[in-house]
């Protein structure tokens, strides 16, 4: 069968409004990043560092497990925060249309409770959950990660979420889990994308990881993001986030995480193995067979202000290096 990709480009920007007042163009002082970061930041800076983002009524128990949130104070580097505004219409979803501005459009009505997540594969204590029960035992926390799509734009979103490590380790893998495989919800009444005879894809959408990439600390279960409820169009109520590879491995709207012995087999992957591999590390070096990955464009981006970054190896993660010790990054793409 003959597959068609979208092709992108660097030059294809027709959607992002640049927008003059945006809290996030403020910086944070400090120079620390990443996890040590992590800091009490009191409610009044919270207020205004997220003044004016819009997001939909949130269930009881995310609301209160938000007032003991450990929140980050500072993004890392010295970068400024993607506007809400672009991190919420400017999205790759599929399940709700091929277009940047389909899953804002189309996933506007889209109700994310009630949600059942599946634990399943090799582990030792599978199991059905309802969203509450899954996040209940864990802290939320805020994490300020770049995100690097594979078509050369990238953004800096604070997630709230909690570590997928803690999450597996209650489920308690066998000796015989070697990866981890994500699964997207599949329902055509609800992702319009899905009931579409054009898509691609052949739902669901599907992920993975190595189990050592899933229990990385930086490895994120996220139910929220600038200090809301996820929307929907981000991937609500549940998603992935690794900020070191592409985003097409961040899965959007999970309901079930299996325990694998064998590779899982990823949706582009599957589509274009030339193009998209499993492992999927930022990696400037490695270009896409159709275009470079040397650079990207950090949104908000303009015809007159692309805003042209040079793309780092791992996203900037260094620390994750020693995961890929001895492998071909050329050939493991
Ligand atoms: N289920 C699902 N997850 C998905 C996608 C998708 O189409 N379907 N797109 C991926 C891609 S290509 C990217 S770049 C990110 C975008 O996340 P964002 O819209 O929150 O920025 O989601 C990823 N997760
Ligand atoms: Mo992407």
């Amino acid at each position: 069968m003959l597959i068609k990709i979208p092709s992108v480009s660097l030059a294809r920007e027709s959607e992002v409004t640049p927008e003059a007042t945006y809290l996030s163009r403020r910086r944070f002082l400090g120079a620390m990043g990443g996890l040590a970061s992590l800091s009490l930041v009191p409610g009044r800076a919270l207020a205004e560092r997220y003044a004016g983002v819009e997001a939909a009524q949130a269930p009881t128990w995310f609301d209160k497990k938000l007032t003991s949130a450990r929140w980050q104070s500072m993004v890392p580097g010295d970068e400024a925060l993607t506007p809400f505004k672009d991190a919420t219409r400017y999205n790759n979803f599929y399940e709700f249309g091929p277009n940047k501005g389909d899953p804002a459009r189309h996933a506007a009505q889209f109700k994310a409770e009630p949600w059942t997540v599946t634990i399943d594969g090799e582990v030792v204590k599978p199991g059905q959950f309802s969203l509450e029960e899954f996040c209940l035992p864990h802290q939320l926390e805020e994490r300020i990660y770049r995100l690097r799509c594979v078509e050369a734009w990238s953004m800096v979103i604070p997630w709230l979420g909690f570590p997928l490590s803690d999450l597996l380790k209650r489920a308690e893998p066998t000796a015989q889990a070697k990866y981890v495989r994500f699964e997207t919800l599949v329902d055509p009444q609800r992702m319009v994308g899905q009931r579409s005879g054009f898509s691609l894809i052949d739902w669901p959408y599907i992920e993975g990881l190595r189990l050592d990439e899933a229990m990385h600390p930086l490895t994120l279960m996220a139910v929220g993001m600038y200090g809301r409820v996820l929307p929907a169009q981000n991937g609500a109520p549940l998603r992935l986030v690794v900020p070191w590879k592409y985003g097409f491995k961040s899965i959007k709207s999970i309901v079930r995480i299996s325990l694998t012995s064998a590779q899982p087999k990823t949706t582009w992957e599957s589509l274009a193995p030339n193009e998209y591999g499993f492992y999927a590390n930022v990696n400037p070096e490695v270009d896409h067979p159709r275009w470079s990955q040397a650079q990207e464009r950090r949104l908000p981006s303009s015809l007159f202000s692309p805003n042209i970054i040079p793309t780092r190896m791992f996203n900037g993660y260094d620390e994750v290096a020693g995961l890929y010790a001895g492998l071909d990054l050329r050939k493991n793409y």
